[in-house]
């Protein structure tokens, strides 16, 4: 899915440096490569998962570029980090490019840029840009805001009323990232009677009438799974506390009625 890619980020270079001729041989066969190539006219890609072991293979340079390894080699092609680390580095007898650091899809983004450029003076170079998509692996839980929510509600409020909205975030991204939340089965039986929840919105509803004379606090708890293959899943804590309404007429306890309805006798 070429939507849940990210550019990584800070760019590297491929910078190969020659004589001025070489140079121009490999931006030619970058520019022969490029048009054969299915992916771009401008430029080629690599395409990997995150967080791949280091040392493993994201491509072969040297056949992409339509080259031998030992014309890499001579030509001391090297990878250059512009950034603070160098996610890549290019075994010159393979020409492979391989994976060097950790590359986390969630703390990169953006381009990565391959420059040719020559040892001549003044110098000339080109910049062509090779895309390497990483692709998202479900590494991530949805995490809540919160490990514990309180609420208020009113006693009797109808069926169907909104309690709350609960909201869990997962940086990772599609279907990794999203978020289904469920009544946990931690939660008593009686309690879940009470209340649901939208699965896709996080909403919680009153599912019964709450009676503040019967039960004045409800604690749930509240499930957040992801939907990657396999599955996160985080809960919070969520108490629900029922606010009194005058519902509930004053009743003559004493002195005891000997005459009259049963109804008045009894507490409600
Ligand atoms: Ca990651
Ligand atoms: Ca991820
Ligand atoms: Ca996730
Ligand atoms: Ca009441």
């Amino acid at each position: 899915m070429l939507e849940s890619w990210l550019f990584v980020s800070p760019p590297i270079c491929v910078l190969c440096m020659d004589q001025r001729l070489q140079l121009y041989d490999i931006l030619e066969d970058f520019n022969k490569m490029s048009t054969a190539h299915p992916f771009a006219k401008a430029w080629f890609r690599y395409v990997l998962p995150e967080e791949m072991k280091r040392g493993s293979v994201i491509g072969n340079v040297a056949l992409d570029l339509g080259l031998q390894a030992s014309e890499l080699q001579a030509r001391r092609a090297r990878v250059v980090a512009e950034g603070t680390s160098q996610l890549c580095e290019l075994d010159t007898a393979s020409g492979n490019l391989l994976v060097s650091q950790r590359i986390d899809r969630e703390e990169l983004c953006y381009n990565i840029t391959v420059t040719a450029t020559d040892s001549g003076s003044p110098s000339l170079s080109s910049v062509k840009v090779i895309t390497i998509l990483v692709n998202d692996v479900n590494d991530n839980p949805p995490t809540f805001t919160h490990s514990q929510y309180n609420v208020n509600i009113l006693e009797n409020q109808p069926m169907g009323t909104l309690v709350m909205k609960l909201e869990a975030q997962d940086s990772d991204d599609g279907t990794n990232a999203k978020i289904f939340y469920h009544i946990s089965r931690e939660t008593n039986s009686e309690v879940s009677s009470f209340l649901t929840i939208n699965p896709d919105t996080g909403e919680l509803f009153t599912s019964r009438l709450f009676d503040y004379e019967q039960s004045a606090h409800f604690q749930m708890k509240v499930a957040a799974r992801d939907g990657g293959d396999p599955a996160f899943s985080t809960t919070c804590t969520v108490n629900v506390f029922i606010q009194d309404q005058n519902d509930n007429a004053p009743v003559i306890l004493y002195p005891v009625q000997t005459s009259g309805s049963q109804e008045c006798c009894s507490r409600r």
